[in-house]
């Protein structure tokens, strides 16, 4: 399975610091974060709610562009030896700069740099999605907008929105999406993880995403489902993250088949691999073991993954190429 090359549309860049790297700052920057960790070193999170802060303490000790840069660097690499070729990731300025545009710039460049020299180094392409967080409110969304719309371009290309989506509506958003579409950004909403079918019409028709972060609990509505497939709507699915964090109570319960049976575009990420003790390799070993994928199934999910990735043409057939390129 870690042969498999495979396309990553859904990781979190902080939520895939592997918590051995967080300790490690903590103990140069001399930040007691004890709290966060269990003995055996993993984080430690009891719910959903507390996940979201242990997120916060963790990303606390990333306070410079050259913590993102060495980030980005081990990242990649874990990711690359995962077989992954092509990866997108979540990035905000609310955690990198403070939400002040020039200090996000020096992130972004610092970030952007580590990415080139780990795609030359392990092969390995990354483009970043700038992100507002929905529990801070739509206020705290615009400026992270703003940035987004100044900084967009061929490396920064997606606008998303993620979070506790129990707090706020999507159509209080509307101003930040509006203004990051009209920056030419393609869009993503986390929705459906725990807000239910709902969640995921209100997102589509507030913010008019071109993928769903999650979308699972779509499930439970196959109207919706019907109009996602007849929409080609992608759904971003983290199955392990949702074991992890009890959104299934278990893999067999994932609805990832049931959505691809009555066709919808489905893909394949981690979310924040280390938190939810899930690489690539481990999300394909369980589909394999729980729905019986094989070769074919994960060509067909890269495929569509690689349609839906918020890239030029040109990365689109230099990825392609190596996903053809099976050995
Ligand atoms: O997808 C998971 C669970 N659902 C919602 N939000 C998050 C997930 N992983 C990280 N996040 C949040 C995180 O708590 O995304 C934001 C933080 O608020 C960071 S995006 C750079
Ligand atoms: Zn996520």
């Amino acid at each position: 399975m870690r042969e498999i090359p495979k396309v990553e549309l859904h990781l979190h860049h902080e939520g895939a610091a592997p918590p051995a790297f967080i300790r490690g700052l903590a103990k140069e920057k001399g930040v007691d974060l004890s709290g966060i960790f269990r003995e055996d070193g993993s984080y430690a999170f009891r719910d959903f709610v507390h996940f979201l802060s242990v997120y916060e303490a963790a990303t606390s000790v990333l306070t410079s562009p050259k913590d993102y840069a060495r980030l980005t660097r081990a990242v990649l690499e874990e990711s690359a030896a995962n077989g992954v070729v092509y990866s997108e990731t979540f990035l905000s300025p609310d955690f990198c700069g403070g939400g002040d545009v020039e200090a996000w710039r020096d992130y972004l460049a610092a970030i952007r740099e580590a990415a080139e020299e780990a795609e030359r180094d392990f092969g390995i392409t990354l483009r970043g999605i700038v992100t507002c967080i929905r529990h801070f409110g739509p206020e705290a969304a615009k400026p992270i907008a703003l940035c987004a719309a100044e900084t967009a371009g061929d490396w920064l290309t997606g606008f998303g929105m993620a979070g506790d989506e129990m707090k706020g509506k999507p159509a209080d958003f509307t101003w930040a999406f509006d203004c990051a579409r009209e920056a030419g950004l393609r869009l993503t909403v986390h929705a459906g993880e725990w807000g239910g079918a709902k969640s995921v019409r209100d997102a589509l028709a507030a913010l008019r995403p071109e993928r769903i972060g999650h979308g699972v609990q779509a499930i439970d509505d196959l109207a919706l489902v019907d109009d996602l497939a007849e929409q080609g709507i992608v759904l971003e699915c983290c199955p392990g993250s949702n074991v992890a964090l009890g959104v299934c109570p278990g893999w067999s319960a994932h609805p990832i088949q049931r959505l691809r049976d009555r066709g919808v575009k489905v893909t394949v990420s981690t979310d924040d691999p280390p938190f939810f003790h899930t690489t690539m390799t481990a999300e394909y070993e369980n589909l394999a073991a729980t729905f019986g994928w094989g070769e074919e199934d994960f060509a067909e999910i890269n495929a569509t993954a690689i349609d839906a990735a918020f890239c030029d043409e040109a990365t689109k057939d230099k990825i392609r190429k190596k996903l053809g390129d099976r050995t």
